[in-house]
């Protein structure tokens, strides 16, 4: 079992698309459970990635590719983390703030709340806020959910809680916010109602957070 999520992992680093997919299909195939997929293969291999890349070892291009890889795999994975014809439990908005081009973890928050029978509109990456708010009002969403990756561009997450705040949505719609550099105490100091570390935490905090606004 660990041989293909090995290959997974080493053909992700190397940008291998097709190959990632293929082995991805191989390791379903095989009884591999999605998690496991996922979390040993797929992420094992961008955290090599990662560290790479801030030791200057690759560079922008090769993370783009391994980052294509890495979507690619994950679509393979999402029937499997995503459970169809289920009750709508809720409404999410979700995107990656302005400026910034990151969107595999959003990627994954999206699946995971799927996976929890939530409809969820996703707005992409370089998400303005007044955007989240013409979203979350036009789907009449219980929730808006922001990642951001960069120190640079987690500012955005305050302007969207501000626009939020600003509009007759103020009280209506929950704020949700993650991403690596995102902590709790960033969280508390912009007033966003909701941070988890993780995309499966994010799932279970955006559900609950449905059920008590429609309690
Ligand atoms: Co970027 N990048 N990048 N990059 N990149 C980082 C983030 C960096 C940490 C790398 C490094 O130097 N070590 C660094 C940020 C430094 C900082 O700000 N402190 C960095 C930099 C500097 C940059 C550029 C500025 C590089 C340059 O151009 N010189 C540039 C910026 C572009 C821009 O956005 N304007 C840039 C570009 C890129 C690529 C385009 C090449 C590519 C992105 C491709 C894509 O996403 N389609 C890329 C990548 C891939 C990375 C790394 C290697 C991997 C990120 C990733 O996808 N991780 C990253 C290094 C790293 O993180 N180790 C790095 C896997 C993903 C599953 O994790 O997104 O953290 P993550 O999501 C997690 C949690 O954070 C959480 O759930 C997920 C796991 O379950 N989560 C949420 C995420 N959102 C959430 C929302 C929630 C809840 C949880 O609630 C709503």
């Amino acid at each position: 079992m660990s041989e293909i999520l090995e290959e997974i992992s080493s053909l992700l680093q190397k940008g291998r698309a097709p190959k990632v997919k293929a082995a991805v299909q191989q390791a379903l195939d095989a009884g591999i459970p999605a998690s496991t997929i996922l979390q040993d293969g797929l992420l094992a291999g961008m955290d090599v990635v990662g560290v790479k890349f801030k030791n200057n070892e690759v560079f922008v291009p090769e993370v783009l590719v391994a980052a294509r890889a890495m979507n690619k795999g994950v679509e393979v994975l999402r029937p499997y983390l995503v459970s169809d014809g289920v009750e709508e439990k809720g409404v999410a908005i979700i995107g990656t703030v302005k400026g910034d081009m990151h969107d595999i973890g959003k990627n994954l928050v999206r699946m995971m709340l799927e996976g929890k029978g939530l409809r969820v509109i996703d707005l992409g990456v370089d998400v303005a806020p007044e955007a989240f708010v013409d979203a979350a009002r036009e789907n009449s969403a219980q929730l808006v959910c922001c990642s951001a990756l960069l120190t640079t561009t987690m500012p955005e997450m305050k302007n969207i809680v501000d626009a939020v705040n600003a509009s007759e949505l103020k009280g209506k719609v929950k704020i949700m916010v993650g991403g690596a550099p995102i902590t709790q105490e960033y969280a508390d100091e912009i007033g966003a109602d909701c941070y988890t570390p993780d995309a499966a935490t994010a799932a279970e905090a955006a559900l609950q957070l449905c059920q008590e606004m429609t309690a």
